[in-house]
């Protein structure tokens, strides 16, 4: 397994539309445990395959306390959404700002497991949230889209900010999803 590199707010492949798996196969399920891997040291609670620069439609999570339920969901689709709650989101793509997002609260959702099978789920709370955060940036949405233009340069400068202070420090980028030959 590996960790990882994650794309950062503003950088423009986190606005790509991710395609839908044709086949669950071996590459597949070594990209959900890769995802996994990287999720858990970030540490998050989810993670979209577009966060890593594959854009494909999988999607990983873990809202357990113990960090021991994942969830891996391959061209999940939402069939129904009920209520809403506002959750303090945050993003491994925009480090260091949170606030409050609206969502249902309740979904029930269609995906293939790791075995390529067709399978239903109902999440309701974080998960639900999670869920709906991670098929967002699939569809290449950020949930700063949900704040105000005001806040989202705001987040921009600062995290931008932040970039340069990191990469004048010399940070070593960690491996990318694409092997680079
Ligand atoms: O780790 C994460 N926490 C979180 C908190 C509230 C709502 C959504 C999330 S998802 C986020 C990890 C991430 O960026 N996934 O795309
Ligand atoms: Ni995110």
């Amino acid at each position: 397994m590996a960790i990882l590199n994650i794309l950062e707010y503003p950088d423009p492949r986190l606005r790509k539309r991710a395609e839908p798996v044709e086949r669950v196969d071996d590459a597949i399920r070594r990209l959900v445990g890769d995802m996994l891997e990287t999720m858990y040291a970030a540490p998050g609670i989810g993670l979209a395959a577009t966060q890593v620069d594959v854009h494909q439609r999988v999607l990983v999570a873990d809202v357990s306390p113990d960090r021991n339920t994942p969830v891996a969901l391959i061209n999940p689709e939402i069939l129904e959404r009920d209520g809403s709650e506002i959750t303090e989101e945050g993003c491994l793509s925009v480090p260091g700002v949170f606030d409050k997002v609206e969502r249902a609260n309740h979904i029930r959702a269609r995906a293939l497991d790791l075995r390529g099978q067709a399978i239903e789920i109902e999440a309701e709370g974080l998960l639900a949230v999670c869920i709906q955060h991670e098929i967002d940036h699939l569809d290449g949405k950020l949930f700063v889209d949900y704040l105000s233009e005001l806040k989202r340069q705001r987040i921009r400068k600062r995290v931008e900010k932040e970039q340069k202070i990191r990469s004048a420090e010399g940070a070593t980028p960690t491996r990318s999803a694409t092997p680079v030959i």
